[in-house]
């Protein structure tokens, strides 16, 4: 993409409304504009980096066995008022009348939807078990909103619901959320940590939320020290074999992990000192196992082997995605501006040419935007007449991973400058060895 060519709306002044990090960085980037209170629109590159980190969570989901659909935005009260959360759900839930004064409802969760799909179309053990899921914009009419994307009133979330047959399979379902959740943050050069929670308008026996340490965060969190060194990345697995599933998730439900909800100040007492850590963090995800709490009211049955009619076992399971972009942000930035993670970043590295009058300069940056694209990297050219300063301070505030400079003095003997964003570190190299490197570290990236 050509900077004079696309849409990036950079602001020079830190906005005012914005209170934290990760919200002044995607207003001064041009990535969101705040359309009304907790409501926004997704410019171009904030657009991408959703994209990126929606791509991510479908992958791991597909990884799963879980199945993507797509369910919409409004919902009949009738399905809420069938499993009693019409009234319970409160203020939060945003009711809408159509022209015959029916009442419907701008989607806050599905679990009434997916439920009536399930009962619908399924009738006996044999379909079980079955995970659905979808990505899908939602509305809670928050009190509060704040913080940008990290507490909208309109938000993107994914949502997943699993049908098993009783508690033992349900449980396997969790577990399958759990771990697969783990990697799903990981990609995304987060550490999650799960933390056991309390169910909230959801409902249920479990509930386990997965949380980013950031002293920008909502919630209170006290931990066993021990969970930051544990690796999240568990190589390759086969969701079905349960027990392999079940003692990743017995090593990390072991140490001390709770939100400020179920915190227990005895137990945590038992946590060796130098290991005790309250935090504040950043809630990007949620699970949870609420048994027939649906489908008894809803009558979600299915004939089990012995001939029985029996409710579904149930669990819910969610991802904060517009909140992931906010929370990646508070975990990778500098005093410049964002450091994009590689895998989502909104391109993969920024071209930047210092003389845009200079013959050589245009030729080098053309053959080279054309070469790395011709190789599916996605390259941000600055070709703008802006000064260099300006030109490298945005490209340091937007964060792409790697920068690359072309400029006159350095085309006079042969070299341009790769300059890896996360360290700062910066070489002159010659074209050739720049297309080669850039290459290699996106080949790598590919591959992981
Ligand atoms: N039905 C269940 C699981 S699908 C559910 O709704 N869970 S939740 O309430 O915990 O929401 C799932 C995730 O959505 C949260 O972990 C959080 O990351 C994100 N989320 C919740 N409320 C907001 C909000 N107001 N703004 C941005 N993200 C939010």
């Amino acid at each position: 993409m050509k900077l004079s060519k696309y849409f990036l709306p950079v602001l020079k002044e830190v906005p005012a409304e914005a209170n934290i990090i990760s919200h002044q960085l995607m207003l001064r980037c041009g990535m969101i504009k705040q359309t009304t209170a907790g409501i926004y629109s997704w410019l171009p590159l904030g657009f991408k980096v959703l994209k990126k980190i929606e791509e991510i969570v479908h992958d791991e989901q597909i990884k799963a066995g879980h199945i993507p659909m797509l369910m919409p935005t409004i919902q009949p009260a009738e399905l809420w008022q069938e499993s009693g959360r019409y009234d319970d759900y409160g203020k939060e839930m945003l009711r809408i009348q159509d022209r015959q004064d029916r009442n419907y409802l701008y989607g806050p969760t599905n679990e009434e939807l997916i439920t009536d799909i399930f009962r619908s179309n399924v009738s006996s053990y044999k379909d079980l078990p079955l995970t659905l899921y979808h990505i899908q914009w939602k509305f809670r009419d928050e009190l509060r909103p704040r913080f940008g994307v990290m507490r909208g009133r309109e938000f993107y979330m994914k949502d997943g619901y699993n049908f098993d047959l009783n508690e033992k399979d349900a449980i396997n379902a969790y577990n399958r959320h759990f771990v697969s959740y783990l990697r799903t943050f990981n990609r995304m050069g987060l550490q999650a940590i799960p933390m056991k929670a309390e169910t909230g308008p959801i409902g249920g026996n479990y509930s386990h939320e997965f949380l980013v340490l950031a002293n920008t965060g909502e919630s209170t969190v006290f931990f066993d020290k021990t969970l930051l060194d544990m690796d999240t990345d568990q190589g390759k697995l086969n969701y079905y074999q349960s027990r392999d599933i079940e003692k990743i998730v017995e090593r990390f439900t072991k140490p001390y992990a709770r939100t400020e909800d179920t915190h227990d100040e005895n137990l945590f007492m038992e946590v060796p000192e130098d290991c005790r850590i309250e935090s504040k963090a950043i809630e990007v995800g949620q699970i949870f196992y609420f048994g027939t709490k649906y489908s008894e009211p809803m009558k979600a049955f299915v004939v089990s082997p012995d001939g029985k009619r029996v409710p579904v076992h149930m669990g819910s399971h969610g991802i904060g995605v517009s909140r992931l972009v906010g929370a990646i942000i508070e975990a990778s930035h500098d005093e410049k501006g964002i450091i994009w993670p590689e895998p989502v970043a909104p391109f993969f590295a920024g071209l930047i040419n210092l003389n845009y009058r200079d013959d050589e300069c245009i030729k080098v940056c053309n053959d080279l935007y054309e070469e790395l694209g011709a190789n599916g990297i996605e390259i941000l050219y600055d070709d703008t007449d802006e000064r260099p300063g300006a030109k490298f301070a945005k490209m340091d505030l937007i964060g792409l991973p790697w920068q690359i400079v072309v400029g006159p003095k350095g085309l006079a003997e042969g070299k341009i400058e790769l300059v890896y964003r996360r360290t700062g570190a910066a070489t002159l190299f010659t074209v050739g060895e720049v297309l080669e490197k850039v290459s290699t570290a996106h080949k790598a990236l590919l591959e992981a």
